[in-house]
């Protein structure tokens, strides 16, 4: 897992809060932020920068389940009309998307939406996304209830080639 939580500060010793600055540096991952309902985390929200025109951006993060079942059931952003669950998985050497009704996320485990696999769709975007823009989200689960994240807009690191393609 590329998954990097960082503590809210409160819970910090200045020391840790200095480890944890040094430990963000040497990762070359951007800042990750993480929001929290009920067992749920919600680590790292992110959207890829859309060109102009563009009409859809995709949506990812981590969920990390220290409780009970649940499924997150529905999105929604006043940057976007709509919000869909997508799936995406191989068929052959067909990139395949689907939409779904909802993400399952079973008791005491981690659900990634990534690249290539599972993720948010902003259908009918008011703008384009650029680059540092900040996002409200509002994710609602089904036994959990609603929370709003914050969706940071960043390019994708070097490394990853985003295989999102409508
Ligand atoms: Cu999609």
């Amino acid at each position: 897992m590329r998954v990097q939580y960082v503590a809210k500060p409160r819970h910090r010793t200045v020391r840790s809060l200095i480890a944890a600055v040094a430990f963000a540096a040497a990762s070359l991952t951007a800042a990750a932020h993480a929001f929290k309902l009920g067992s749920i985390e919600i680590v790292h929200p992110s959207a890829r920068p859309t060109a102009p025109g563009q009409s859809v951006g995709a949506g990812y993060f981590t969920l990390v389940n220290k409780g009970a079942a649940d499924r997150l059931v529905s999105a929604t952003t006043p940057a976007a009309s709509m919000v869909e669950l997508h799936s995406m998985s191989m068929d052959g050497n067909v990139m395949k998307m689907r939409q779904i009704d909802a993400i399952d996320v079973p008791a005491g485990q981690t659900v990634e939406l990534k690249s290539g696999g599972l993720h948010l769709m902003l259908m009918g975007l008011k703008a384009p996304l650029k680059d540092g823009d900040r996002v409200p989200l509002t994710l609602k689960f089904e036994k959990a209830g609603s929370i709003k994240v914050i969706v940071n807009v960043e390019k994708a690191e070097a490394t990853k080639v985003d295989e999102h393609k409508h």
